[in-house]
């Protein structure tokens, strides 16, 4: 009954295919994505010949993960740099809260600390109250990095 023996298994297959997604489902309410965006039309590519890509990446949530953490994950798997600036915030002498100063070679940029290009957090869309080592995410969150102008009209 070589048939049948041939049926039992491809069954078997298919339950398994079935059974699968669930599985999968079930994992990917446990991560975060981070959007890394350096817009195209920002003056500052043609300026300095930065161009324009965005990343979207997808990795596993951990308990207290921080934005920080979160690009520094992403930029080690794509092999990319980022720099990170801490800061004594209230004075105290103990570095507070990092913010980015740069990824993957698209650096910010001042002049007279006016109106420039830095690197914008969002969390969920909304602007981030805090720098990225201070903003720690949830799972299903989305983090943005978008490079903007400052003020928003430059
Ligand atoms: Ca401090």
């Amino acid at each position: 009954m070589h048939t049948d023996r041939t049926l039992t298994l491809l069954t078997a297959l298919a339950l398994l295919t079935l059974a699968l997604p669930l599985d999968a489902t079930a994992e990917e309410t446990a991560t975060v994505t981070l959007v890394v965006e350096v817009p195209e039309g920002v003056f500052t590519n043609t300026y300095k010949g930065y161009e324009s890509f965005t990343w979207t990446d997808t990795v596993g949530y951990t308990d207290g993960l921080t934005a920080l953490d979160l690009l520094d994950q992403v930029a080690t798997a794509r092999g990319s740099t980022y720099t990170a600036v801490w800061y004594d915030i209230d004075g105290d002498g103990q570095e507070d809260d990092a913010f980015i100063d740069e990824i993957d070679g698209v650096a910010s940029d001042f002049t007279l600390l006016l109106f420039g290009y830095y690197w914008a957090l969002y969390d969920n869309g909304a602007y981030a109250s805090t720098g990225a080592a201070g903003l720690v995410v949830d799972a299903g969150d989305t983090v943005t990095l978008r490079y903007e102008g400052w003020p928003a009209s430059v």
